[in-house]
């Protein structure tokens, strides 16, 4: 079962956050929530084939291979929540070694309608599990989410795949914190963080051969010229992906190739742009393995366990919300 999006204003949302953006002086930027449309969420599932991202085959290899120990970990019964479940693929693992041991109630998490029904496809073959999707931002959700649970039964919440990476650091701890308000003490959060790595190993990463990377995030210009009846001729914009060393990122930006106006008309505005300039997409933050134990606690949880994946430097963080 899904739960659909109770916002009728999701097109004038998004025209406004793109007015916003683009308006900007200085830096232009899009958010990158708006990256995962049906063709988005599509390319985001081919780049995690791609030899070059390993970061999702990573996650997965963990859960995989640890799911028994991360499950002993959390005492029954539990009910689990996923922000941005995606296609579901990687949480399998988890969710058939709980439903070994107890009936399970799956609420899965997202804004992308598209990735829920995948999810919802992929998972539901699985014995002794209930599924309740919801499409709402993740606080949201998970709020409903906790209307759901019952007494005695602690939650598990999973934000998987280094989702936290796309915050930067202070709107992570953030984010964090507003999660742990939402949850009981004793409630879990397993977080996986992508970890630091060689400048040139994250720019091959972000910057495919195949332009697989490219397309994704052009495609949020073609998004722009579907929904708001723009006209960017894609042709004319080169994807981008820079390591920003300061914030300890890979960044995506989208950068004009000549002088140019844009007019958008569902967000009433025309943008110019300057040869060279660029929008500014998404920032993916990789971590040391020590920070987590730290950002956890500012957050108000702490970090009780840690898996890392020797192949691609990656871990899977257990918090306890204290
Ligand atoms: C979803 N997110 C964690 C991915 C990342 O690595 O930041 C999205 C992505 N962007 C480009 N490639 C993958």
């Amino acid at each position: 079962m899904i739960i659909p999006a109770v916002t009728p204003n999701a097109t004038y949302d998004f025209a406004d956050e793109v007015r916003h953006g683009l308006s900007r002086r200085g830096q232009k930027e899009l958010p990158s929530k708006y990256l995962y449309d049906e063709v988005g969420s599509a390319l985001f599932e081919v780049i995690s084939y791609l030899p070059e991202y390993g970061l999702t085959r990573a996650d997965e290899r963990l859960l995989r291979r640890y799911a028994g120990e991360i499950v002993d970990r959390v005492p029954a019964p539990v009910a689990v929540a996923e922000l941005g479940s995606g296609s579901g693929k990687k949480t399998r693992w988890l969710l058939e070694e709980l439903c070994r041991r107890q009936r399970t109630s799956y609420y899965p998490v997202e804004i992308s309608r598209s990735a829920l029904d995948m999810c919802e496809r992929e998972l539901r073959d699985i014995d002794a599990i209930s599924i309740v999707g919801f499409e709402r931002e993740y606080l949201d959700g998970l709020s409903e989410v906790t209307t759901y649970r019952q007494k005695n039964q602690r939650l598990l919440v999973l934000f998987l795949g280094s989702t936290i990476g796309n915050f930067d650091r202070p709107a992570g701890v953030k984010f964090l914190a507003d999660v742990r308000r939402i949850l009981d003490p004793g409630d879990f959060l397993l977080l996986g963080t992508d970890l630091e790595k060689p400048a040139e190993q994250l720019v091959r990463a972000y910057d495919d051969e195949l332009g697989v990377t490219a397309a994704f995030n052009l495609n949020l210009l073609a998004r722009i010229n579907r929904e708001l009846g723009a006209n960017f001729d894609l042709s004319q914009f080169a994807h981008v992906a820079r390591i920003n060393r300061k914030a300890r990122s890979v960044e995506m930006h989208l950068e004009s190739r000549r002088l140019q106006r844009v007019k958008i008309p569902a967000a009433r505005v025309t943008i110019e742009f300057q040869e060279g300039e660029t929008i500014w997409t998404e920032s993916s933050h990789k971590y040391s393995a020590m920070e987590m134990f730290k950002t956890a606690r500012e957050a108000g949880f702490r970090c009780e366990a840690q898996w890392i994946d020797a192949e691609w430097p990656f871990a899977e963080n257990l918090l306890v919300a204290a």
